[in-house]
């Protein structure tokens, strides 16, 4: 195993859910974290929290992975001490909507492609060029089980997490003759603000997918994280996919209805 301290982990959409998770789950590993979303009142307290329960340096960085201009702002922004980023998580991502495409809203559309897709592709795009001078990295990127599967209404939704995953592959491959691993994680479904965000704050709504079914949490995937990135450098996980116990698919769940 590799030890995870004192490496500097950056961490995109780390304001809530998985991300979060994830920050502190390297955190306790004894990385130093460059967190990246648009809240900034939650990126400033995650922050203070982990530097006093771990005695990690952090720096919170309130940035849209949309804005291309912002983003490849990046690496110049860095000090020294945190420039040699040693992993790359790109986490940030959202669905909008379960409408039929030709039903869809184009807003909806943008905010998951750009989001998902040119987000993911302009932090890589400022990232990789120091792994790839330094000959170290790894970049973990969290795919879903939607970029295996397209279910209903998923749609654009699953385009997108199936560019991930292609994505993913490009990367592997322009990649293998550096020491820089790529790898994805495809969760199924996870409790967060994922739905929430989905269904624009409609509380019933969002609680549904998780209804009578006993869910993953997001350190469910943070561990997974950790432990993909924790492998000797000769070993390169590529891919995880992984569910609850009682999805079997992407629309194939296995629910119980308390009397
Ligand atoms: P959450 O809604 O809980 O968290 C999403 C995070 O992404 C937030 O921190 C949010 O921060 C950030 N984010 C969204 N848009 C942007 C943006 N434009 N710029 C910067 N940060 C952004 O959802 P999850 O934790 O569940 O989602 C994390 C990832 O996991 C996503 O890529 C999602 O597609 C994927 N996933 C989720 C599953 C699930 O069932 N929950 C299953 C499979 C994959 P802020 O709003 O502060 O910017
Ligand atoms: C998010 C979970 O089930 O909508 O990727 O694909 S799901």
């Amino acid at each position: 195993m590799n030890s995870l301290k004192n490496n500097i982990v950056m961490i995109t959409g780390a304001t809530a859910g998985i991300g979060e998770a994830t920050a502190k789950e390297f955190a306790a590993h004894g990385a130093h974290l460059i967190l990246i979303g648009r809240r900034e009142d939650r990126l400033k307290k995650l922050c203070q929290h982990l530097k006093k329960d771990h005695g990690v340096n952090c720096l919170p960085l309130v940035i849209d992975v949309r804005d291309a201009d912002s983003v490849a702002k990046i690496p110049g922004m860095l000090g020294k001490e945190w420039r040699s980023i040693d992993i790359l998580i790109n986490n940030a991502g959202l669905g909008r909507g379960l409408d039929k495409i030709y039903q869809g809203n184009i807003e909806d559309w943008n905010e998951m492609l750009d989001t998902n897709v040119k987000g993911l592709l302009f932090v890589s795009r400022a990232v990789l060029p120091g792994m790839v001078e330094r000959n170290r990295g790894h970049v973990i990127n969290v795919g879903s089980v939607a970029g295996h599967e397209v279910y209903p209404g998923g749609n654009v939704y699953c385009a997108t997490k199936h560019a991930v995953d292609a994505l993913t592959n490009g990367m592997r491959i322009d990649l293998v003759d550096t020491a820089v691993r790529v790898s994805t994680v495809d969760p199924g479904l996870v409790e967060t603000e994922f739905s929430v965000v989905r269904f624009k704050g409609d509380e019933a709504k969002a609680k549904k997918p998780y209804e009578n079914l006993k869910p993953l949490v997001a350190e469910d995937i943070a561990e997974i994280i950790a432990f993909i990135a924790s492998r000797p450098s000769h070993v390169n996980i590529n891919e995880v996919i992984v569910m609850p116990k009682s999805q079997a698919t992407a629309t194939i769940t296995h629910r119980v209805v308390k009397p």
